[in-house]
């Protein structure tokens, strides 16, 4: 009886430690299932369409099941899905429920609250049929509201539903994220986007036609100072063109 209830008082030790550290170490990280989704094709508008890859997961067996999505094709064509969230999270993680013609994820794009996209993985997708396809990545410093999944392979690839992992704190994102984002999450990442100065002005009023004008507000800036040189030019941008 003695070791009993020595063993019992362990127990509660330990567990409340367990507690204690997983309510510490994730006060603000959240996991939270796809709330909406659209597709480059859905087989149909209630069984396997986008809307099957939301909510928790729901298709235990790796088969064709119409409880996840599928395109229209059976084809190897490229198709892609695209998730909605419904708490924008500085994002850590993703978790695919793949559960037909697994393997079929070529590229991974996370989408911020103002509409950009930033491919955060491409290539080889191994993941078993019925498995989960899951990439971890550093914190990205954009707010992410969406995933886009691209897909590729023979047959019908089925996704039954999409987990988006990250820190609920969007405190710290800065407030105007459409020049700064950098997207550092992947090195294939080069959505920087280009600076550019006001090509044109008009104002309530203005001094005259020429000097002063509401105009001279337009352009790159001039030096101030004869001992101010040349603005450097700015740095050549890549931009990055996403192909289906
Ligand atoms: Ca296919
Ligand atoms: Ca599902």
């Amino acid at each position: 009886m003695q070791l009993k209830s020595t063993s019992s008082i362990n127990v509660l030790i330990v567990l409340s430690f367990v507690i204690m550290t997983v309510g510490l170490s994730s006060a603000a990280d959240l996991s939270q299932w796809a709330s909406g989704a659209t597709a480059s094709s859905e087989y149909s508008a209630s069984g396997w369409s986008a809307n099957k890859a939301t909510g928790a997961p729901d298709t235990a067996k790796c088969g064709d099941v119409n409880t996840a999505w599928a395109p229209s094709s059976s084809g190897s064509d490229p198709e892609w899905l695209k998730l909605s969230f419904t708490t924008p999270v500085l994002a850590t993680g993703i978790r695919v429920h793949e559960t037909y013609n697994a393997g079929s994820i070529y590229q991974v794009d996370l989408v911020d609250t103002s509409g950009q996209s930033h491919t955060v993985w491409t290539g080889t997708d191994s993941t078993a049929c019925p498995g989960w396809f899951e990439i971890t990545f550093p914190k990205t410093e954009y707010a992410v509201n969406g995933v886009i999944l691209h897909t590729k392979i023979a047959g019908w690839e089925e996704i039954d539903t999409v987990e988006l992992i990250g820190d609920t704190d969007t405190t710290t994102v800065p407030s105007s994220t459409s020049g700064t984002s950098t997207g550092t999450a992947s090195p294939t990442n080069v959505g920087v986007s280009p600076r550019q100065w006001a090509s044109g002005a008009t104002a309530s009023s203005e001094y005259s036609a020429s000097g002063w004008s509401a105009n001279q507000a337009a352009g790159a800036p001039i030096p101030i100072s004869a001992e101010i040189s040349i603005l450097p030019g700015l740095p050549a941008h890549q931009v990055r063109t996403q192909n289906g």
